[in-house]
């Protein structure tokens, strides 16, 4: 008997991306229209360009048309930011943004606020200021993260940087469309590919490759779904390596010559609450590549999930779910046969650390860096408290440049021992503390994504409530007899995950107006996934939620012992029965 199943319907998105001429319409055209928003198909292929259409939710009125804005997102590969770009950013804030610029989880930064008349001049200013919105967004590979310290005396931090910076470059968009339609076709050149990226997109006989395509890697449907990237150092789990579609370990040898990588895939965050086939993941490791094939590697695995990846479905078209599905094994024999070489096994590395380089260090080579505590990201002046004009005025003075960090905070680098204290006072005088050990550590080690007002998919408040739960945790700490506890927390208004919740020692995931899921048993490394705790805990109820919950962790913890390692170690089932929940 002959059986037929039907090919499955592609998704919306695949058909607006094939009919978008590399991503240039319907943006450019709706662009010349005098309207205050773009339609749902622009909107998709704005993202691509960086851009999400977005309204004030504040703002909402029943009948009424939405308040539109647009939200712009930078792509800058290890966080880098040079002194022009930044300067740039803060005027674009005051001209045509909301006042403030939010430092991102995977190192960017976001500008909320902008009128869609307003992009296309905000657009051009970032370009002609070494900046670039390309690719921040849509279905293709995303900021490649790097661990942002500017170590300059130990060279597995430069060579993170460097491969961050050309792995981007590789999976850049070639089609030129971004271009003519924010620059009119002007191609400002901020640095030209490395000689050997160019080389690796025009490579003859490649499997991987579209001879002859405009876009040689992603051809005209590009990927099915936003791609991840990190590149960190042994030991250095600044970058959340496990929540990443791919995870790339620099292996140097002991006079500090790069050698290869090892290679992890298949994190991913995002979920959608009671749709158990999706889910959160952390990555596989998958083995081991010389520097030589680094670039061959990173397209077999970009190409696999490019041809394999589910088009039809969004919620299952991450690289997570292929790897899920296939198990590891076929993956990486499918990525070996467009490799065309075996992974070698996997090198040995030490454990993984969290680390976030606050407060001021030596950089190696005489000057200083300083990490600079932002909380959740958002840079901005309130009262007394004014991180905004501080930042300009160092930035301006001593036009040094900046790293943004993985856990949306700042490095200002390059600074002469004798600028030391004037930066501090600068920034004391705007209300803002350098020294991270005078900071909470429980407001140093959280984060939170925007959430309300501005994100479209948040269910309930993230950003703007995360300052009181840090405050209510640390009274209840202190009430409990817990004062010097640390821990990371994490929030986010909805299940998508931007804040890395299900990674954190206690992470809260929007649910319901109000309330959050709680998840609990991540670790501080970063390195374990946590487990959901209860689907549904009112805000309001958090000191009689946790009071149980600390009361047990303080009689029964080992000496030493972190809480989320504390509930791992004894089980969710087991702190449910304590606490009766
Ligand atoms: Fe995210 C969508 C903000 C990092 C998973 N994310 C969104 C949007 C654009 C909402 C939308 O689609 O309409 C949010 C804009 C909010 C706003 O008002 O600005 C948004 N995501 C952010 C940022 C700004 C959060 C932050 O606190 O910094 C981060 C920007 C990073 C950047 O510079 O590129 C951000 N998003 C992440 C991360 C963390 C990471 O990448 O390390 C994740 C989880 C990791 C992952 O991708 O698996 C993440 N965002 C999502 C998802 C769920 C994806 C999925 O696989 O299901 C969505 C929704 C979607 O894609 O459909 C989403
Ligand atoms: Fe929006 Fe959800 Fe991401 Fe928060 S986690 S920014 S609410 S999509």
């Amino acid at each position: 008997m002959v059986t037929t199943s039907t090919p499955k319907k592609l998704a919306k998105v695949e058909h607006l991306k094939t009919d978008s001429n590399y991503l240039r319409e319907p943006v450019a055209s709706e662009l010349l229209l005098d309207t205050n928003y773009f339609t749902e198909d622009a909107i998709q292929i704005l993202k691509f360009h960086g851009s999400y259409q977005q309204d004030n939710r504040d703002n909402r009125v029943k009948g009424e048309e939405k308040d539109y804005q647009m939200m712009l997102r930078t792509r800058n590969p290890g966080g880098f930011i040079p002194p022009q770009l930044y300067l740039a950013l803060d005027r674009l804030a005051s001209d045509y943004g909301n006042e403030t610029i939010r430092a991102t989880t995977r190192q960017g930064f976001q500008m909320h606020g902008i009128l869609k008349k307003n992009l296309k001049p905000a657009i051009t200013a970032i370009v002609q200021n070494m900046g670039s919105t390309l690719g921040a967004c849509g279905d293709l590979n995303r900021n490649v993260m790097a661990p942002p310290a500017p170590f300059k005396n130990k060279p597995e931090y430069r060579y993170a940087l460097t491969y961050a910076d050309r792995i981007a470059d590789l999976l850049t968009p070639q089609s030129g469309a971004y271009y003519e339609v924010w620059l009119d076709g002007e191609k400002v050149i901020s640095g030209e590919p490395a000689p050997e990226v160019k080389a690796a997109l025009t490579k003859d006989l490649d499997p991987t490759i579209f001879p002859g395509d405009a876009e040689p890697l992603y051809g005209m449907q590009y990927m099915p779904r936003k791609f991840k990237i990190a590149i960190t150092v042994p030991g250095d789990n600044s970058i959340d390596i496990f929540s990443q579609d791919l995870g790339l370990v620099v292996i140097t040898n002991p006079k500090g010559q790069l050698l290869g990588f090892n290679v992890y895939a298949g994190g991913g965050l995002g979920r959608t609450h009671n749709k158990e086939e999706t889910f959160a993941r952390i990555a596989d490791p998958i083995g081991y590549v010389t520097k030589a094939n680094i670039y061959d590697l990173v397209k077999a695995i970009v190409s696999t999930q490019r041809d394999y990846g589910d088009r039809t479905n969004r919620r299952h078209a991450r690289m997570k779910y292929l790897i899920h599905d296939w198990g590891v094994a076929k993956f990486k024999a499918k990525v070996e046969e467009y490799y065309g070489k075996k992974i070698q096994p996997l090198k040995q590395l030490p454990a993984f650390k969290y680390l976030d380089f606050l407060g001021w260090h030596e950089q190696g080579d005489g000057k200083l860096f300083l990490g600079i505590s932002v909380v959740n990201g958002r840079i901005k002046d309130d009262g007394d408290f004014k991180l905004r004009t501080a930042l300009r005025e160092i930035v301006q003075t001593y036009q040094i440049p900046m790293r943004v960090t993985p856990h949306q905070n700042v490095l200002i680098y390059d600074i002469k021992p004798a600028d030391r204290d004037k930066i501090d006072k600068i920034l004391i005088a705007n209300g803002v503390e350098p020294d991270p050990t005078k900071i909470d550590t429980l407001v140093r080690y959280s984060m939170a994504c925007p959430a309300l007002p501005t994100c479209g998919l948040a269910v309930t408040e993230s950003e703007r409530v995360a300052p009181s739960v840090n405050e209510r945790f640390r009274a209840l700490l202190d009430k409990l007899g817990l004062p010097d506890e640390q821990f990371v927390i994490r929030m986010t208004g909805c299940p998508n995950g931007c804040a890395r919740p299900y990674m954190a020692e206690v992470g809260f995931v929007g649910s319901f107006p109000e309330s959050y899921q709680v998840w609990l048993a991540g670790c501080p490394a970063q390195t374990r996934l946590a487990q959901v705790y209860t689907d549904r805990m009112h805000i309001n109820d958090l000191e009689t939620f946790f009071t149980p919950m600390l009361e047990y962790f303080k009689i029964d913890r080992k000496p030493d012992e972190g809480f989320g390692d504390f509930c791992n170690r004894v089980g969710l089932a087991s702190i449910r029965e304590v606490c009766k929940h």
